[in-house]
Formats: C-alpha cells, sequence, structure tokens
C-alpha cells in the first residue's frame, strides 16, 4: 500500500535529514513512513502509490478552500509568465496589504515576510525595540516558529519529538523568554510581579494549534489583555493557524480582542511560503527603514505569493457565509466523532472551535500543555493509522490540529466518521 513512499522516504533519508525538510512530517510520533505526495484537489490528496485521502492536514492550514483552489491557480500562472521575483516594490504589496488591513481589525500597517517563524521573530523584536525591553512571555505548548528566542517550551514538533531544550539556543537567549502554562492567567501575573518593566511582549497563539487544538477559557484572552494594558507590555497574537481562518478578521473579531501586533503565516500566500505581521503605524514606523528596527528580505513580499495570496483573501472577503460552513463541518464532524468514542467505550476528548479540531485520547478536560501531554500515546497511534488506512490523512501527532477545509463535502466527512468507528484499538 505504501511501497514507493517508502522507497522515497529510504532516498531522502540518504540526502535530507529525517529523510523530510520540517520534522512534524516525519512520523515520528505514530512510527511508519510518512507518506510522498504526488498531487492534490479540493479536499483530497493522492500519494505517490496512488492511495487518495481526505485530507485533514491541509497543508498546516492555508488550504482553506481546499487544495489548487481555481483563482489562485490562475493568479500564480499568470504572475509566472511576469517572472518570479524582482527584489524592489510592487503594486501587488499595495493590494495585499489593503486586503489584510481591511479583513483584520485594529491594525494600520503590515510587514510581509516569507514565513510564519519570521512574522513572530520579527514581532518579538520590534515589541522589544519599540519597549526597550528585553524579556517576553510565551506559553507552555504554543509554538510561534523556530526562532530562537521561541524554542522555549514548544509545542508542535518540539512536543511530537519531545525534545525539551534545544542545543544551539543560547542560555542567554533562553533566559529572556519567560512561559507560563495555557489559560492560566495567575501565572502570568506572579511572572509579571517578578520582573516589573523587564518584559516587552506577551505572545499567544489565541486558540492553540501546536499542542492539539486547545481553546481559550472564557475570559483567558481578556484577562491578558487587561494585564498587558496595566502593565505597558505589548500583546502578540499569533494568528499563523487563526488568522483568516476562524473568522475573515481571525481570533481578534471571534473573540473581540484588540492585539497590539498580530502575526500570520502561510494562509496569506495561499500556501506559498508567506508570513506578515501588522500594527498600529505608532509601533510599526519603528521598522527599518523609517525606524531602526531591522528587517529585510529579498523576497518578502514575492509577486507570485501576493498574486496567489490575494487571491484567497479576495475569495475569503466575498463569501463570509464560509465560516458558517466550515463551524457547521467542524461542529458536525467533532459530534459525531464524541458520539463513536462514547459506543466504543473510550473516554476520548474532541475540542473544535469552527475548521480547528484534535482527538485526545484522555478522560479528563484538555486546557493546557499538561493535560495535552497525558493524552494515551498508543491509542492515538492506532487512531492514526487505522484512519489512514480508510483513507483519511490527519496530522501525524497528538500535538497538532487538524485542519477542515470548505471542499470537505457531506461524504467526506460522513466516510470520515465511518472510518473512526471502525478502527480497533
Ligand atoms: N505550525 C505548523 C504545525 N504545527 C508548522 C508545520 C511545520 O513545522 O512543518
Amino acid at each position: 500500500m505504501y511501497e514507493k513512499s517508502s522507497a522515497l522516504f529510504r532516498q531522502a533519508l540518504q540526502y535530507i535529514p529525517g529523510g523530510v525538510n520540517s520534522p512534524v512530517r516525519a512520523f515520528g510520533r505514530v512510527g511508519g513512513t510518512p507518506l510522498f505526495i504526488r498531487s492534490a484537489q479540493g479536499a483530497r490528496l493522492l500519494d505517490e502509490d496512488g492511495n487518495s485521502y481526505i485530507d485533514f492536514v491541509n497543508s498546516w492550514g492555508p488550504m482553506i478552500l481546499g487544495h489548487a483552489f481555481p483563482p489562485v491557480v490562475e493568479a500564480i500562472r499568470k504572475q509566472a509568465l511576469l517572472s518570479s521575483s524582482y527584489g524592489a516594490p510592487t503594486g501587488l504589496e499595495i493590494r495585499m496589504a489593503r486586503q489584510i488591513l481591511k479583513m483584520v481589525p485594529h491594525m494600520q500597517q503590515v510587514r510581509m515576510v516569507n514565513s510564519g517563524t519570521e512574522a513572530c521573530m520579527s514581532a518579538i523584536r520590534l515589541a522589544r525595540g519599540y519597549t526597550g525591553r528585553s524579556m517576553i512571555v510565551k506559553f507552555e505548548g504554543c509554538y510561534h516558529g523556530h526562532a530562537d528566542a521561541l524554542l522555549v517550551q514548544g509545542g508542535s514538533g518540539m512536543a511530537t519529538l519531545d525534545i525539551q531544550t534545544v542545543p544551539g539556543v543560547t542560555l542567554g537567549v533562553a533566559r529572556d523568554t519567560l512561559t507560563a502554562p495555557y489559560n492560566d492567567l495567575d501565572a502570568v501575573e506572579k511572572l509579571v510581579s517578578a520582573h516589573p518593566g523587564q518584559i516587552a511582549a506577551l505572545i499567544v497563539e489565541p486558540v492553540a494549534g501546536n499542542m492539539g487544538c486547545v481553546l481559550p477559557k472564557p475570559g483567558f484572552l481578556e484577562g491578558l489583555r487587561a494585564i498587558c494594558d496595566r502593565e505597558g507590555i505589548l500583546l502578540i497574537l499569533d494568528e499563523v493557524m487563526t488568522g483568516f481562518r476562524l473568522a475573515r478578521g481571525g481570533a481578534q473579531e471571534l473573540f473581540g480582542i484588540r492585539a497590539d501586533l498580530v502575526t500570520f503565516g502561510k494562509i496569506i500566500g495561499a500556501g506559498l511560503p508567506v508570513g506578515a505581521f501588522a500594527g498600529p503605524r505608532e509601533i510599526m514606523q519603528h521598522l527599518a527603514p523609517e525606524g531602526k528596527v531591522y528587517q529585510a528580505g529579498t523576497l518578502s513580499g514575492n509577486p507570485i505569493a501576493m498574486a496567489a495570496g490575494i487571491a484567497l483573501l479576495e475569495a475569503l472577503d466575498q463569501n463570509p457565509a464560509v465560516y458558517h460552513e466550515l463551524e457547521q463541518k467542524g461542529s458536525w464532524l467533532a459530534t459525531g466523532l464524541k458520539a463513536s468514542f462514547r459506543d466504543q467505550g473510550l473516554a476520548v476528548q474532541v475540542n473544535q472551535i469552527g475548521s480547528m479540531l484534535s482527538v485526545f485520547f484522555n478522560p479528563r478536560p484538555v486546557g493546557d500543555f499538561r493535560s495535552a501531554s497525558d493524552s494515551d500515546p498508543g491509542l492515538f497511534r492506532s487512531f492514526f493509522h487505522g484512519m489512514l488506512k480508510k483513507g483519511v490523512y490527519l496530522p501525524p501527532s497528538p500535538f497538532e490540529s487538524w485542519f477542515i477545509c470548505s471542499a470537505l463535502t457531506r461524504e467526506d466527512l460522513e466516510k470520515t466518521l465511518a472510518a473512526a468507528k471502525q478502527i480497533a484499538y
């Protein structure tokens, strides 16, 4: 069933460390061979062995309207004929900035970068430059890309591979990153009072997606906002996963929370390598060349990525009903999965909000990294491989969120549920 993928993985191991270009792809948590993908269309993936899967990874989020979405394909094709990069400004960058600022509340300026990692790394630098303070607060199990300062108690691949400390991240850098459990305002208060006037920024995934999908408790985000206002700390909402996904204006709109800076990733490029961060002019003007906080990139605002991203964002902007549709699909699936696990006699948590969802083989509610880590790894492994055999491609780790796309049909959802009902544990 996976002969070609296995053969390609053996070759890849020779030339690429671990056989993959990003650790979360390696099936390290679940065992077996990563699938090598030939193509994808709508909600379907095709691997090199010719197996077809219903896709719940969706390139870790950006394929919200499905793979090979025709307006995106056409935009890429048109721009490719005009060259793929100039290293000079284009009108496309203005259109993209306008489109983002139209959809995202509270922001006045935006800087394009090449990934979510770059967006979070640069937003942190800007927060430090703006406030003149050094320390930051992040939450255990949240992942904001692989910049040194943010590789502390991280989720995603770090949690999957159980990497507690990262060789190469110096003690000096790590010391400036304070951590608190997600959903724990008291812990944040303690950190803040132990480091008065030293914390530049607090960065958080408004809905965590990198320890599995973990929702903020009522009052958590509002509490963070109040602490930041009181202490002169910048609140950075990492909307790499939630931006343009949970609502047209992301988590800021959904929860009615104002960020000081907001970061975005791959969805802004419709799956091409793009990121961005945005904020009020008063903060953003500290970036070079206007200010002295240096940040740069030859490929930043790359015309093909801009064309693709504009096509996707415009499609989302023009069809706000898509968010209701995605929420309905997400909640239908979550309800069905809960019932199916109950019928199988399994105590399982299904966390879901809109088109983000995770399954935790844990009898207790999952609201932070500790509870997420308490889940049963063996049951997850059986579930993952059982689903894969039945043609459902899930993130290969309990520390990742599933992503639902609008191309997913009722039939796909029913097939997914039917597959879950048949897994033998
Ligand atoms: N944040 C994404 C998954 N949690 C990143 C994907 C990757 O690291 O490859």
